[in-house]
Formats: C-alpha cells, sequence, structure tokens
C-alpha cells in the first residue's frame, strides 16, 4: 500500500488509469468546477486565503486495487486494508426526533452508520475524522451547536461498544457558513497509536465547563500501512491545560498552537516506527475565523515553518467562540526496510 496525500488544482484530475487509484479525498474551497471525481470526496466550502487557486483537491492515492460502494448513504472505497468515507446528512431530516436536537441526532446516526459500515468490512478501526457542520457556537435547544455534535458523537462511540477515551481517532471539528453535517474518516484493521499533548488535558477528559460531554478525539494518531505510517495531528488550537489562552491575540494563538503541534509531533516520535517527523514535514490545513487576522496568522507560521511547508488556509469557525484558529497536519513517512 503506498497512499500519499496530493494537493492539485481542480481542474487537474488525475488521468484515468492514476485515478484508478486514488482512495478518495476532498476539494478545499469554491467549488468552481463542475468536474464531479469517482471517489468519495469531502466538499468543504470554506473560502481558500493565501494562495491564487479558489479551490484545491487533495487526494489520497493508493498502489493497490480499490473496491467501492455506498452504504446508507456513505460514498466509500477501500484499497487492502485502509477505508476512506464521506456522508453528508441534512440536519432538517433529523427534527422532531425527541429530546434530541436535530444536529444531536443526526451526528449520532452518521456516526452509526460508520461503525456499522466498518464492522461490516472487517476495518473497524478509526483513525482520523474530519468534521464540519454550519454555526458551529450557535446555540439552540439550550445548548451550543458544537456541544450538541459532541453528545451525538459520543452516543454513538457508547451505544456502538466502542471507547470514548483513549484510543479514540484524530479528528477535527469545524464550523462552515452552511451546508450538511459532512464527514468524511479514515478506518483500518489495526488500531492505530493514540498520542496525547502533555501540555494539554485530553479532550476526553475535558472538565464539564465545555459541555455535557467531552470531545471524542486524541490530540495525533500514528497508523500502520504496509512499508509506511501516517501521522494525523488532530485540528489544534491555543488551548493550555483545558484553558484558551490569548483570547483576541491571533498571532499568540497561532504561536500556542504550533507550540502545541511540536509537543504532539515530540511526543509521536517517541513512539513512531519511521524516522522522526519534523514540522516542515507536515502538511497543514489552518482555519482562521477572521480574515482581518489572516496577515498576522502568516506571519507567525512563517516564523516557525520553513517557507517550502505545505499550507493552506481557510476562512471557517473554530469550536470555541474564543478560539481565532486551528491547525491540523498530515505526514506520511517511510518504513526503513
Ligand atoms: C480542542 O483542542 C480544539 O471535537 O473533534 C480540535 C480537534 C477541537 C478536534 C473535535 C475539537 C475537535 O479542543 C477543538
Amino acid at each position: 500500500m503506498l497512499a500519499f496525500l496530493t494537493r492539485l488544482s481542480p481542474g487537474d484530475l488525475p488521468d484515468a488509469g492514476e485515478a484508478g487509484c486514488v482512495l478518495g479525498g476532498a476539494v478545499l474551497g469554491q467549488l468552481d468546477s463542475d468536474v464531479v471525481p469517482a471517489w468519495p470526496e469531502q466538499r468543504i466550502f470554506a473560502p481558500l486565503e493565501g494562495s491564487t487557486a479558489t479551490s484545491l483537491r487533495e487526494i489520497w492515492h493508493s498502489a493497490v486495487p480499490y473496491t467501492a460502494g455506498n452504504s446508507e448513504g456513505i460514498a466509500w472505497s477501500r484499497a487492502g486494508g485502509i477505508l476512506y468515507g464521506v456522508i453528508e446528512l441534512d440536519e432538517a431530516a433529523f427534527s422532531g426526533v425527541g429530546e434530541r436536537s436535530p444536529l444531536q441526532a443526526a451526528s449520532q446516526e452518521a456516526y452509526a452508520r460508520i461503525f456499522r459500515l466498518l464492522d461490516a468490512q472487517g476495518l473497524p478501526q478509526l483513525w482520523r475524522v474530519w468534521n464540519y457542520f454550519a454555526d458551529i457556537n450557535g446555540e439552540s435547544h439550550g445548548l451550543e451547536r458544537y456541544r450538541q455534535f459532541n453528545i451525538g458523537r459520543q452516543d454513538a462511540f457508547l451505544a456502538c461498544a466502542r471507547r470514548a477515551t483513549g484510543n479514540v481517532p484524530a479528528a477535527c471539528a469545524i464550523g462552515l457558513a452552511g451546508g450538511p453535517l459532512s464527514i468524511a474518516f479514515m478506518a483500518g484493521e489495526q488500531p492505530a497509536t493514540a498520542i496525547e499533548n502533555p501540555r494539554q488535558v485530553s479532550a476526553y477528559d475535558y472538565p464539564a465547563d465545555y459541555g455535557p460531554r467531552s470531545p471524542t478525539f486524541s490530540r495525533a494518531v500514528l497508523a500502520a500501512l504496509p512499508g509506511q505510517e501516517i501521522l494525523f495531528v488532530s485540528g489544534t488550537a491555543s488551548i493550555v491545560g483545558h484553558r484558551t489562552v490569548h483570547a483576541g491575540d491571533a498571532a499568540a494563538q497561532c504561536r500556542e498552537g504550533l507550540a502545541n503541534i511540536a509537543a504532539v509531533v515530540d511526543a509521536a516520535n517517541r513512539q513512531c516506527r519511521s524516522a522522526a517527523y519534523t514540522l516542515d514535514d507536515l502538511s497543514y490545513r489552518v482555519y482562521v475565523r477572521h480574515v482581518s487576522d489572516l496577515g498576522r496568522v502568516k506571519e507567525a507560521l512563517a516564523e516557525r515553518l520553513g517557507a517550502a511547508t505545505d499550507i493552506v488556509c481557510m476562512l471557517a469557525d473554530i469550536c470555541r467562540a474564543d478560539l481565532l484558529l486551528e491547525i491540523e497536519a498530515t505526514a506520511i513517512h517511510a518504513l526503513a526496510g
């Protein structure tokens, strides 16, 4: 299995031969191309910032043949022991389901469907999840929507007899201006190794100040593929312990977020099987809440990351109202011998 991430403009789809080996991916930005790829693709409509392109396509390539399907609305494909899938659910279809808010119900349902698919495919280990939904800081049913999502997600883990602490997937949960609940995921046969950050309380142990249920994600995971290893660093923000630090200061939040990523990478390097990971060999997605902070955020990124580092910035909402940005990162290393 060879899986690697490439970023290209949406006009440049891989040719037919190459496309036969695309496991899946995402399109970010404004979708100005009507080309719909054959593979599962997560659509993230968040304005891209800092490059000339208005949109970008990310692709996971596979060197082995894949099989694809659609199960309960999940578009998925699997290559060897890796499965990538995308599900979009319209919350409106979940209104009036008893006590639960539509978003909570939709979140629980999406994860329940994912777990059923993974069990049916014999690839039960969820490694990485990308969560997007509208109005993440909005309040309804007496609770912030991100907190509603956390209840639905955790309930699905528990109902599907999965642990909601410890070896849980890496993730991000990001707010968009509109659109459905959109969840993409990568899973495998073997568990990934969960990595925590010594500078932060594990998210699954957050106190109740941040909502009735803790978020279900780990700070990073190391996933093993034949001959390769992927480091997925979860969405990382300016949080020390469990508290937001540098409220109102985007540059300082960016430096703190990078310090957190550096600490997670250090922790991963104590457990990884490949050569050590460095900050410059990660590919980044940076979500910035306010366009007016973009210049300061880019300066802070440039202080710490080399000029050649692969970074995509986009405008999106972060799950705590006082967080101005969040940074996530991915790297793939070959294993020696
Ligand atoms: C944090 O550290 C910031 O709920 O899946 C980062 C990554 C965050 C993932 C999630 C939330 C999630 O708490 C927020």
